[in-house]
C-alpha cells in the first residue's frame, strides 16, 4: 500500500486546530496527505519508525509541526533522507520563537526546512510541499499553478 504523498506529524492533539489550516491547503490543492500526533519527547520510538519507513512506504514530503522545544523536526529528518518542512508552533508563552530556533538551525547535513510561525507557516508549509511535489507531478503542477494565478485575480 503506497502511502499518501505528503505526511503532516505534529507534537500534540493541541496543534491540530492550527495544522487544519494546512491539512485544507494540501486538500485545497488536491494533495493525498495524511496526519499523524506523534510527539519527539513522549513517543521516540513511533516519531523513529514512521520517520525511517516513509520513503519506502511512498511519502515524498514530511511536514512537522511543534512548539516550544520542537524537537520533532529535527528528530524526523535524523531517520530520513526525504524533505523535512518545520512548522513552530506558537503554543508556549513564548509565542513560536523558542520553537522556530529550535527548528531552523539544524547543522550541516540534516536540513530542516522552517516556514513562518503560526497560521502562515502551516498553509506555507502546504505550499512548499506542493511546489515540491509539483517537479514530477503535473497535476500537482496544475493545481499550484492555479492557486498562485489566483492572486492575480484577488
Ligand atoms: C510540543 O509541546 C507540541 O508540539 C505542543 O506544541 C507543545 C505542548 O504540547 P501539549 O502539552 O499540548 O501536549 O511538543
Amino acid at each position: 500500500m503506497t502511502a499518501p504523498a505528503v505526511a503532516v506529524l505534529m507534537g500534540s492533539k493541541s496543534d491540530a486546530p492550527l495544522m487544519q489550516e494546512c491539512l485544507d491547503a494540501l486538500t485545497k490543492l488536491g494533495i493525498d496527505h495524511e496526519a499523524h500526533v506523534m510527539s519527539a519527547h513522549r513517543t521516540p520510538d513511533a516519531v523513529r519508525e514512521f520517520a525511517t519507513s516513509a520513503r519506502d512506504n511512498g511519502t515524498r514530503v514530511i511536514i512537522a509541526a511543534a512548539g516550544g522545544a520542537a524537537a520533532l523536526p529535527g528528530a524526523i529528518k535524523a531517520y530520513t533522507p526525504l524533505p523535512v518542512i518545520g512548522v513552530p508552533v506558537p503554543s508556549s508563552d513564548l509565542k513560536g520563537i523558542d520553537a522556530l530556533y529550535a527548528i531552523v538551525q539544524m547543522p550541516p547535513g540534516v536540513p530542516v526546512a522552517a516556514v513562518a510561525v503560526g497560521s502562515w507557516g502551516a498553509r506555507n508549509a502546504a505550499y512548499l510541499a506542493a511546489e515540491i511535489l509539483a517537479l514530477t507531478d503535473e497535476n500537482v503542477r496544475k493545481a499550484y499553478d492555479d492557486y498562485r494565478a489566483s492572486f492575480a485575480s484577488s
